[in-house]
């Protein structure tokens, strides 16, 4: 029994010794040693064999050799604990620096900005004004009657009996046109909101309207303005399209189509076969507005016309969910 306790001693510092003071190394070697199935506990196992006069001989030399392999090991783990601290300590000025990330402007916001550059440029002015806007602003003064179905309880949220969250930005328009005389050249970006929400369709969006107000504003203003506009967004090779249509505010009115930007109007999905696509609303300031706010019908005209952000970033980048927009995932915005 001797030698062999002698053995497992020097077996086990050779052993400590080639671990070259790794932690885990040593801890995996201390449970090997000194483990419930480990080397020691083979040798206590052999008590049952020792006679009556072995029997307290063995015992004092396993016991010692316990307690020599605990304080071997301990030793050992703390000298090596000792080590990792000393290594964590070395800096190596070598190593590349990490970048601290940068935020960026959300692609709605840019695409809002690039809008409101190019109007700018043709001498438009950006207002602002209330997302929680009154009844009178948002429908009445805009020609849209009590019964029009814009005003219905499913398309806008009432905060009470007068007072709503805008579905539009043109209440903003009619603020301005009260508060000054013309000419005016203004557009209003903003947050709208319309009681609306399924794959195609956000409860908050945003959108960008115009309107141009003078003496003899006409409808060739209207295209030529925006023909501009289509031109400097999707590049001046896309064809557009001026068809008619309605809008309780203007009269006559147009929507404004551009070739599709996938398909360069040959016809795709995105276009349902069409070669088109609906960017913008637009047409003549109607006559009933201009009354609410007190110009004369008979010497003043003007443009106006809207549209929804969301949209034209969907086919200026060709993203085709919008839910894209809202979800702040970092994969999506790092893209822009
Ligand atoms: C559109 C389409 C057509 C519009 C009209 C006005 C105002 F205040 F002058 F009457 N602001 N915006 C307008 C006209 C908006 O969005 C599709």
């Amino acid at each position: 029994m001797q030698s062999e306790v002698e053995r497992l001693l020097n077996a086990a510092a050779r052993d400590i010794s080639k671990t070259a003071g790794n932690l885990k190394v040593l801890e995996q070697l201390k449970v090997n040693y000194l483990g419930r199935k480990g080397n020691l506990a083979q040798l206590f196992k052999r008590m049952g064999e020792a006679t009556e006069t072995q029997r307290p001989v063995w015992g004092k030399l396993l016991n010692e050799a316990k307690e020599s392999l605990e304080k071997a090991f301990s030793n050992a783990l703390e000298e090596a604990g000792k080590l990792s601290r000393e290594q964590r300590k070395f800096f190596d000025i070598t190593v590349p620096g990490r970048r601290p990330s940068k935020g960026r402007l959300h692609p709605i916001t840019q695409i809002t900005l690039e809008i409101s550059r190019i109007f700018n440029w043709l001498g438009f002015e950006v207002v602002e004004g209330p997302e929680v806007e009154l009844d009178y602003y948002n429908f009445e003064a805009l020609n849209i009657p009590r019964d029009h179905p814009a005003r219905d309880m499913q398309d806008t949220f009432y905060v009470s009996d007068d007072v709503v969250l805008r579905t539009h930005t043109s209440p903003l328009q009619v603020r301005v046109m009260e508060k000054r005389r013309p000419p005016i050249r203004v557009i209003a970006p903003g947050r709208t909101y319309r009681c609306d929400s399924d794959v195609t369709h956000t409860p908050m969006f945003h959108q960008v309207e115009g309107l141009m107000v003078g003496e003899d504003i006409s409808f060739g203003d209207l295209k030529g303005i925006l023909t501009i506009f289509v031109h400097h967004m999707f590049g001046a090779d896309v064809g557009l399209r001026f068809r008619p249509s309605f809008f309780p505010f203007t009269e006559p009115s147009a929507e404004v189509d551009i070739q599709c930007v996938m398909c360069k109007g040959q016809g795709c999905r995105v276009c349902s076969q069409t070669g088109w696509l609906e960017i913008l609303g637009s047409g003549m300031v109607d006559p009933e507005v201009f009354k609410m706010v007190g110009y004369d019908p008979e010497t003043v005209t003007g443009f106006a016309f809207g549209m929804g952000i969301e949209r034209i970033a969907m086919l200026k980048y060709g993203i085709d969910d919008l839910r894209l927009f809202f979800e702040n995932d970092l994969r999506f915005l790092r893209q822009f």
